[in-house]
């Protein structure tokens, strides 16, 4: 840079201005560039540790006792990608983990132990492993576990989103734990059994009032559709999760998505703008995530930064839950794929 244009860049420093053309590649790439990287964590090197933070403080004491999965692009930034938070929460037997609200909404997948339920606006649901439970924006949620086993489930939340809107909120309910309002399945009745009451209308913002997608029943769906067809060439066999009133994503700002592919099936490259984290199920397999590979096994968790290409294959039968920030993307004319 000449010494005339540094001395200048100086001088308009002083009132607030900054140059353009030093940034403009940096600011309108051609393609997206995420400071995201590709990265997989194994559970079974992670256990442990997740355990051991049961020993280092309670569930009371920490209100939510959670390992956060950091992509290690994004160190000090508590996110999985740019726009989602990632982290395993950790339950004992007896404890609670205390009733609160946020407007961040919050996904949990369920990976190890039983026992454990979440309660969500006076509903329990017992958590299974393989459940995928949702706890929409703004509703009093509060966690126990009632068994004899530690429980640990992966959290998914909008919270850098959130964040990069200045947009949250949290409060405290006046109670640890929410007295029961409604008996455990009472919300799918209502509204995830091709029903719906007579008077209920949900706005598009609305999340889905079924806050749990028992892992039964999406396995047997995806068993039958995987006995009934041949998997797509990019997807193998991929569905979304609803809200099932609507047909739109189950929480405004995260889409949810299951997929099983068959052992020995190899997918062709796709690649997206939705960032996307994967959690293996069942099974195992190998993900090559911008020609890296990593090998994935049960409770894995896998992050296939924006615009990467992905391809997917299973050495056992895979079953993977993923979720994106897809919806936001979509709502704004933003999201792209590309199936190469
Ligand atoms: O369970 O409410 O991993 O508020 C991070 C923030 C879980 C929760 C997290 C939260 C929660």
């Amino acid at each position: 840079m000449t010494d005339v244009r540094r001395a200048y860049y100086d001088r308009i420093a002083a009132h607030g201005l900054t140059p353009l053309w030093e940034v403009l590649g940096a600011l309108v790439p051609p393609e997206p560039r995420p400071p995201a990287v590709p990265a997989l964590w194994r559970y079974a090197e992670l256990r442990e540790h997740v355990m051991e933070a049961g020993r280092v403080i309670t569930a009371e004491e920490a209100e939510r006792r959670v390992l956060i999965l950091e992509n290690p692009g994004l160190r000090g930034q508590s996110c999985i990608t740019q726009s989602l938070y990632a982290g395993l929460q950790l339950i004992l037997p007896g404890e609670v983990a205390p009733a609160h609200r946020h407007t961040q909404s919050a996904l949990r997948l369920v990976l190890d132990g039983e026992g454990a339920y979440t309660a969500v606006d006076g509903e329990r649901t017992t958590m299974r492993r393989g459940d995928f439970i949702i706890t929409p924006a703004w509703t009093f949620h509060d966690h126990g576990n009632l068994g004899d086993q530690p429980v640990v489930w992966l959290d998914g939340l909008d919270i850098p989103t959130v964040r990069f809107l200045d947009a949250g909120f949290a409060e405290k309910a006046a109670t640890q734990v929410q007295s029961v309002a409604r008996p455990e399945g009472d919300a799918l009745a209502r509204y995830g059994a091709n029903l719906l009451p007579l008077d209920y209308a949900p706005k598009p913002a609305d999340p889905t009032k079924v806050f749990v997608y028992p892992h039964e029943k999406t396995r047997a769906a995806m068993q039958a559709i995987a006995a009934a067809s041949a998997p797509d060439p990019h997807l193998a066999h991929k569905q979304r999760y609803v809200n099932p009133a609507t047909g739109t994503s189950p929480m405004p700002t995260i889409a949810a998505f299951t997929q099983a592919i068959p052992a020995g099936f190899e997918t062709r490259a796709l690649r997206s703008t939705d960032g996307t984290i994967h959690v293996c199920l069942e099974g195992s397999g190998e993900a090559e995530i911008a020609g890296t590979t990593y090998r994935f096994a049960e409770n894995d968790v896998f992050v296939v930064p924006s615009w990467h290409r992905l391809q997917l294959r299973a050495s056992r039968d895979a079953m993977l839950f993923s979720f994106s920030d897809r919806p936001v993307q979509q709502a704004l004319g933003l999201w792209r794929e590309e199936r190469l």
